[in-house]
């Protein structure tokens, strides 16, 4: 077992080279984001038995393997364009997004953009998604958001691997509701 601080850096440095920048560690990522295990164990510090824990025990899921362990990409989270082969999904209902307070003026106008990422992500509940509106340490609003009104309005949706929805755009009009939590 690595210790804490280890798996947390190193957790974070996959995170950015599977996610955005492949080119910073000197790595590529073929069209559907995967990275050969062989050029992470060329990183200075990576080590496989690292590699291993974080995928197995990582809190959300965040990574996984091909079948043959040969390669690794991230599941969801990209801003570099990959075609992660995820198939339109039927939402529930109502799904999350969490962000800090200071956005939420803006998104009740302008709606929940994707910003740098590939797609707006949604959780499916509310806790979630306050973890991820105060993940940067702010006071956070949480937006439920009608997704199924959205679907049958013909917006796609998408459930990653490890269970995150994503979709293109949320306009303003299917926000539903809106709790906040200060921290
Ligand atoms: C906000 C983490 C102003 C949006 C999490 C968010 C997630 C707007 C920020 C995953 C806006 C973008 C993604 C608008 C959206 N005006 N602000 N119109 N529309 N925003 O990091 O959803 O730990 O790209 O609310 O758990 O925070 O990295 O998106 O606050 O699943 O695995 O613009 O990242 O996962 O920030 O987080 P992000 P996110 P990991």
């Amino acid at each position: 077992m690595a210790d804490e601080s280890t798996i947390t850096k190193t957790s974070k440095f996959l995170s950015y080279i599977l996610r955005h920048k492949p080119e910073d560690a000197g790595i590529t990522l073929d069209s559907g984001g995967w990275a050969k295990v062989k050029d992470l164990e060329n990183i200075p510090d990576m080590e496989i038995e690292v590699i291993e824990e974080i995928v197995r025990t990582d809190d959300k899921g965040r990574y996984s393997f091909s079948d043959d362990k040969k390669m690794l990409r991230a599941n969801q989270g990209h801003s570099i364009k990959v075609d992660l082969g995820l198939v339109p999904k039927e939402p529930p209902e109502f799904l999350y997004h969490g962000t800090p307070k200071y956005n939420s003026g803006k998104i009740q106008k302008k709606g929940i953009k994707k910003q740098k990422r590939n797609h707006v992500h949604l959780s499916t509940d509310f806790t979630t998604a306050m973890h991820v509106g105060i993940r940067r340490g702010h006071s956070s609003v949480v937006f439920k958001v009608s997704t199924k009104k959205m679907f049958d309005e013909g917006h796609t949706f998408f459930l990653s691997e490890n269970g995150v929805w994503l979709t293109e755009y949320v306009p303003p009009e299917y926000l539903y509701n809106m709790m906040a939590k200060d921290i």
